[in-house]
């Protein structure tokens, strides 16, 4: 069975850890960004790790030079125990993100094909290679786009990894589309669908089950 990631991009450290605990039963990691992060500061996944134990992943979708993505990888990893980069930077910078998460025993997730429709001019045209070059990298898992069933499939075949793929839910992307391409080791993030659900647990619930379904 794949893994329900919920995408926890609330601004209130109090609504994060009441969502946390609601939904706790059905998820199976968690995903935290720059919101909130920027508004609460790291300390916020520790906060959650003390509620639900579960793995918490950082999506800082870092992209800058090797020696500052080993700084943001260094303060980042003390906390989460993954974190997401972005590829198209070049392969120095995602291994001096990759030698720090190797040394702490955590995970390098790396970006190849985003979920919005602006990722079709840019990303899209360069996303083979960087999965190619996941693949080389020996990262642990890609983000690819469940908005895009059969970029999801290609993008998963080329890098031979585990995928996260986000777009569930508010993007307009389907469990059931995706379905046929998932295992155990793969995640699917929700985000908004979970905690902007009237229910968020009776939502995470939904998804968990669908999820089953394999
Ligand atoms: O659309 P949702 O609310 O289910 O949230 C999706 C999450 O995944 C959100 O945190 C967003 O920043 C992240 N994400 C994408 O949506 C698309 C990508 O290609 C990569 C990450």
């Amino acid at each position: 069975m794949a893994k329900l990631m919920l995408a926890l991009d609330v601004l209130d450290e109090n609504k994060a850890l009441k969502i946390i605990e609601e939904v706790n039963d059905y998820i199976d990691a968690v995903k935290i960004g720059y919101p909130l992060v920027l508004a609460c500061g790291l300390d916020v996944i520790k906060k959650i790790k003390d509620i639900c134990d579960k793995e918490v992943i950082a999506d800082f979708k870092v992209a800058d030079i090797p020696s500052t993505n080993e700084k943001i990888a260094k303060i980042t990893l003390k906390y989460a125990d993954g974190i997401i980069v972005h590829g198209f930077v070049g392969e120095d910078s995602v291994k001096a993100v990759k030698d720090v998460a190797k040394n702490l025993n955590k995970k390098v997730i790396m970006v190849t094909e985003m979920s919005h429709p602006g990722a079709l001019k840019f990303i899209q045209p360069i996303a083979e290679e960087l999965a190619e070059m996941a693949k080389k990298l020996e990262v642990d898992a890609i983000v690819v786009p469940s908005t895009r069933p059969q970029r999801l499939k290609r993008l998963k075949n080329i890098a031979n990894l585990p995928i996260i793929t986000p777009g569930v839910g508010a993007q307009g992307g389907k469990i059931e589309d995706i379905l046929n391409e998932l295992g155990e080791d793969d995640y699917v993030i929700v985000g908004r669908a979970i905690y902007q659900a009237e229910d968020p647990k009776n939502a995470a619930k939904k998804f968990k089950e669908q999820i089953k379904n394999i």
